[in-house]
């Protein structure tokens, strides 16, 4: 047992209290902050999700500001995802890419207006990277970390409590667009959103001061439903077939690797970061692909990346990146980051710290 605390470089997040109050006993870091991952009982925590709803400090989920003039360019150069239909008060899911095509981060961009937008970033540095990139273009722009934290409500009965707390409008938000309103005078955003499949919304706090205040108003007015608090889930996300940048992604992964291509428009402008080399592997055609692994047995598997786990016939053809339990499964399941000739259907090896066992290949996602 041993015990993190918040300091200057390791920020805790205006929920931190709240999430303390509610018992948190496991955490882990995320964007050099505190991302509580648990409250004792993964199993129910799990099952909430999955039935009822669910909230979630994930105040790690850091906003990188871009206002003035050319913050719509830079928000364009940034992302290889074409913007230009993008409204206000609509987000979208936009993997970044470096100039080598490689995946850096996925964020959701919010559209705040047509001067100031919100990159809502997974775990790396985009601040450095936005600013660094701004100045060498020459944009008229700045970039900066606003105070505003999300906290998450999510699953089925997520809905019926958010528009408790702000009114029924909420149920007309389509996903990924938002609003900006007042909780009892605190300043939010309200979004359908979040890192799961079960539906549900962030509260995009602008006050860190009010976390607390904030995290009971929603705890509260959950009661009926049965609220409580989780974190978001490994196993739900590995269900739903969710990526993980940096979890289920290497320092060469792009977003057709990883079933991103979607988010990808090659069509967009020509400066945009990345597109050029987005363009070339779309053109020879991935040389690694993302599927589910299924393994035998009920001992569960090492979590995490390892190099080289997966082997077929003696020869190693990739790596699991991630490996759960899925109650709703009944096995250990997990990603594959693999050889593009490997196909859904066959049978493969896992290593595992006893030897090898077997998984089989699924298309994702599982549920
Ligand atoms: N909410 C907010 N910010 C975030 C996350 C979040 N920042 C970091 C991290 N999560 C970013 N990653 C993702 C990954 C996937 C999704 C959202 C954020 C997601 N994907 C859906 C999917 O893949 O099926 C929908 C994508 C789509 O259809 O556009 O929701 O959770 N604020």
């Amino acid at each position: 047992m041993f015990q993190v605390f918040p300091t200057a470089r390791l920020r805790p997040s205006p929920f931190y209290a709240a999430a303390v109050a509610e018992g948190m006993t496991a955490a882990s870091i995320y964007s050099r902050m505190i991302m509580p991952t648990s409250y004792g009982d993964p199993e129910a925590e799990y099952w909430r999700l999955i039935n009822g709803v669910s909230q979630w400090d994930v105040g790690v989920e850091r906003q990188v500001q871009l206002k003035g003039p050319d913050a719509g360019r830079l928000a364009q150069i940034l992302c290889p995802r074409d913007l230009s239909t993008c409204k206000v008060g609509q987000g979208k899911y936009v993997p970044l890419c470096n100039h080598r095509g490689t995946i850096i981060n996925d964020p959701i961009l919010l559209k705040l207006a047509d001067d100031l937008y919100w990159l809502s970033i997974a775990d790396s540095d985009i601040w450095f990277w936005a600013s660094a990139i701004a100045a060498e273009r020459g944009l008229v722009v700045q970039v900066s970390e606003p105070d505003v934290s999300p906290m998450a409500l999510q699953g089925p009965k997520a809905e019926d409590v958010v528009a408790h707390v702000l009114g029924d409008w909420v149920r007309g938000l389509k996903y990924f667009w938002f609003r900006e309103t007042e909780i009892n005078g605190i300043p939010v955003a309200v979004q359908r959103s979040g890192w799961s499949k079960q539906g549900g919304f962030e509260i995009y706090l602008k006050d860190g001061t009010r976390g607390t205040e904030l995290w009971n108003i929603f705890k509260e007015a959950g009661q009926p439903w049965g609220i409580g608090p989780g974190a978001p889930a490994t196993a739900e996300r590995t269900e739903s077939g969710l990526v993980s940048v940096g979890g289920d992604t290497d320092d060469m992964t792009n977003p057709f690797e990883v079933r991103l291509g979607k988010y990808v428009d090659l069509s967009v402008p020509d400066d945009v970061v990345g597109i050029q080399a987005l363009r070339r592997i779309k053109a020879e055609g991935v040389r690694r692909h993302q599927l589910g692994l299924v393994l035998e047995g009920e001992k569960p598997a090492p979590l995490g990346f390892q190099r080289d786990s997966i082997l077929r016939e003696g020869q190693r053809i990739g790596m699991m990146t991630n490996c759960v339990w899925s109650p709703r499964m009944k096995a250990n399941i997990g990603y594959a980051l693999i050889e593009a000739g490997v196909a859904a259907g066959e049978v493969v090896q896992v290593h595992r710290d006893d030897g090898l066992v077997a998984a089989r290949l699924v298309e994702l996602p599982f549920l």
